[in-house]
């Protein structure tokens, strides 16, 4: 058997919604099943006996993992990876892989609109020129917040915090950040604690990963420290934020205003952040472009190639990079 054809018998189980790149890769390279979600109780006979590697988007918890004696490898598509199990896959030997980098500049550029979509309110600006009130009542009010010397905290100074960090310095911003360790080699001021990130700059944004040590991180406590001027952008995870303290910090003023691209429970957004005049809401669209979600789509791809070809995977996430291919 040719090592294309050995391929062509590899089984990878797809949910309903993938990326339609991937799902034609996938087509082409392996032998595809198709499943409406990642839900143990939709697995078959024939997929527990066959699956051997999944390709998510929504996340693989430990029960479907359990579902599937023969499976693998799990390549998940995009860099943050909290929705999938990898405590029990790397308990069990599964491989998990993520697509980082391919999409940094991406989600840092996007990161970057909606900071200034907060601060100078440019959505409600041009719903003013296309509903008319530009002619009816002429000039847009002037924005209340500015980005001129503002201080800005990036909260998760990685790949995609830096990339922002590059960003601002064009701006003529500083930047501190706070990370459980410092970077080595980084010039901007390091905070050991969130708060005392937060107590320094009048901008705070997170691109943390969501997670336990991340959970509802942003909390009223944060907020407060931030201040009356403060504006709060989020890029990372929702799962990071306390969204009932950060509605309510918004509503009384204890913060100016808030950019939000991420939510806890998505695509369900609170009625209290919609409402606000003072939040400016994407639906988590940070490498949301064709050409970068054809890149990760790749990636993805490229790591379920690679983990059937070589036995290696090009991007496993830290925690189970230690794993080693079964034969
Ligand atoms: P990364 O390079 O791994 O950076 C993550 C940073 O967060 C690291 O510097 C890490 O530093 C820090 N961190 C992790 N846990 C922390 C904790 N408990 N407390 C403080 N800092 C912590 O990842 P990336 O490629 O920049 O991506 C970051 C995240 O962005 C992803 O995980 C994903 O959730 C999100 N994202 C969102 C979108 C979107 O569409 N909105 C797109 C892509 C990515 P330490 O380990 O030193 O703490
Ligand atoms: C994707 C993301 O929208 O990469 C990430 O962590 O949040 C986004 O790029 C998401 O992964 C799609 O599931």
């Amino acid at each position: 058997m040719t090592k294309s054809e050995q391929l062509q018998a590899v089984a990878i189980l797809v949910p309903a919604d993938f990326s339609d790149h991937a799902v034609g890769r996938i087509d082409r390279t392996f032998r595809r099943v198709g499943i409406e979600r990642a839900d143990p109780a939709l697995v078959t006979g024939e997929m527990r006996r066959t699956v051997r590697g999944i390709a998510s988007f929504a996340g693989v918890d430990a029960a479907m993992m359990d579902a599937l004696p023969n499976l693998e490898i799990i390549a998940s598509f995009g860099v943050g990876y909290d929705s999938v199990d990898v405590g029990h896959a790397a308990a069990k030997n599964i491989m998990v892989t993520n697509t980082p980098d391919v999409l940094t500049e991406e989600v840092a550029d996007t990161a970057i609109g909606l900071l200034i979509n907060t601060v100078r309110d440019l959505p409600r600006a041009e719903t003013w020129l296309r509903d008319g009130s530009w002619v009816r009542r002429g000039n847009y009010p002037l924005s209340r917040l500015t980005l001129r010397a503002r201080r800005v905290g990036i909260f998760g100074m990685g790949r995609i915090g830096q990339a922002i960090a590059r960003r601002l310095e064009a701006f003529g911003l500083p930047v501190a950040y706070h990370n459980r360790h410092r970077v080595e080699g980084l010039a901007y001021q390091y905070h050991p604690t969130l708060k005392g990130l937060a107590e320094a700059v009048d901008t705070l944004i997170s691109v943390a990963p969501g997670g336990a040590s991340t959970q509802k991180a942003v909390n009223a406590g944060i907020l407060s420290a931030l201040g009356a001027n403060g504006v709060f952008v989020n890029i990372g995870r929702g799962s990071t934020v306390d969204e009932a303290a950060l509605a309510a910090a918004l509503a009384d003023g204890t913060i100016a205003a808030a950019g939000l691209d991420v939510f806890a429970d998505e695509p369900n957004v609170p009625s209290a952040l919609l409402d606000l005049p003072n939040t400016s809401l994407l639906p988590h669209v940070g490498s949301a472009s064709e050409h970068t979600r054809r890149a990760m789509a790749d990636l993805c791809v490229d790591n379920l190639v690679a983990w059937f070809t070589d036995r290696r995977p090009l991007t496993p996430v830290p925690e189970t990079a230690h794993v080693k291919a079964r034969t």
